[in-house]
């Protein structure tokens, strides 16, 4: 018997998007019995250790039993979408089920799981994943703050005549919370389609036009994310020098050690950095300084 293509209600002719992200969302409260989360993050590459350090886990979902995410493409692993309590109160929803632009399904499942955020209630999303680095004086395993992208998908998540605002994208008040965290150096992230890393002569190019990270993914997702009104985080951890940096060819299992050796490091910043968030914008139970009536 012909087993039926599994269909994913994104891709329908007349899907609405924003629609199947509420749907999303319905299930995420249903299922985790949180409400309304205030913060979301996307963990990429290197960042995954975060999760247990930001607080106490309430409920791991499947994503591939939520409306719109993507079936599992190769090793049967769909990610797991995490639900987490900050010590102040705040609810902290984890994706760790990306979907990449390079994996051809188009732009609306790649940016599902921010439009599902968002119609949780997260005001707040940080995205963080493990790129190239085109300063020589950063080292595999340094964290960047995301200052700006450049995107060179030729694509956008967005529909219709639809003009969104970037100007300053990637929060200055955020960023600033995350320097009082630990001092970061800053860069203007470059997203190339992939899967294939870029050519020498490509990052040359990245360079010369104001990059100093390449990577393939966040900045369709930091669009639409700003196009759901919310507040955007963006973490690079520099896992290697991009193509041709290095005088000398990169060692698959230096990079994956650098990593590794710096996974503690980045769990401890990105948990700080959400907390400070959290504060900041007096999400969860305990209102932020100044919030308070007198
Ligand atoms: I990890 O050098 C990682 N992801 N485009 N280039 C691009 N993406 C990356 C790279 C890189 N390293």
């Amino acid at each position: 018997m012909a087993e039926t293509q599994p269909t994913n209600p994104l891709d329908a002719p007349d899907a609405a998007p924003a629609a199947v992200a509420r749907e999303a969302a319905a299930v995420i409260a249903d299922r985790t019995g949180v409400a309304r989360h205030d913060i979301a993050l996307t963990l990429g590459s290197g960042w995954g250790k975060a999760a247990d350090e930001i607080g106490e886990t309430i409920a791991l979902i499947d994503a591939a039993e939520v409306p719109g995410f993507s079936k599992p493409a190769l090793d049967g692993h769909s990610g797991t979408l995490r639900s987490i309590r900050l010590s102040s109160g705040a609810h902290a929803l984890i994706i760790g089920a990306r979907t990449h632009y390079y994996e051809g399904h188009g732009v609306r499942r790649v940016v599902h799981s921010v439009r599902t955020a968002a119609a949780t209630g997260a005001r707040v999303m940080v995205l963080t994943n493990g790129a190239g680095g085109l300063r020589p004086e950063w080292a595999p395993g340094t964290p960047v703050l995301i200052r700006d992208h450049i995107n060179l998908t030729a694509d956008s998540p967005l529909e219709g005549a639809t003009f969104v605002d970037l100007t300053d994208l990637y929060s200055p008040r955020l960023r600033a919370l995350v320097q009082g965290v630990e001092r970061l150096d800053e860069g203007v992230y470059v997203q190339f389609r992939g899967p294939h890393y870029e050519t020498p002569a490509e990052v040359r190019m990245a360079g010369v036009i104001g990059g100093d990270i390449v990577g393939m993914s966040t900045a369709l997702e930091a669009i639409a994310a700003r196009e759901a009104g919310m507040e955007v985080l963006g973490l690079s951890l520099i896992t290697n020098p991009a193509a041709g940096i290095s005088p000398t060819p990169l060692d698959h299992g230096e990079v994956i050690a650098a990593g590794k050796a710096a996974e503690d490091r980045l769990a401890e910043l990105l948990a700080r950095s959400v907390a400070a968030v959290a504060a900041e914008l007096g999400l969860g139970g305990a209102p932020a300084d100044g919030a308070r009536e007198a």
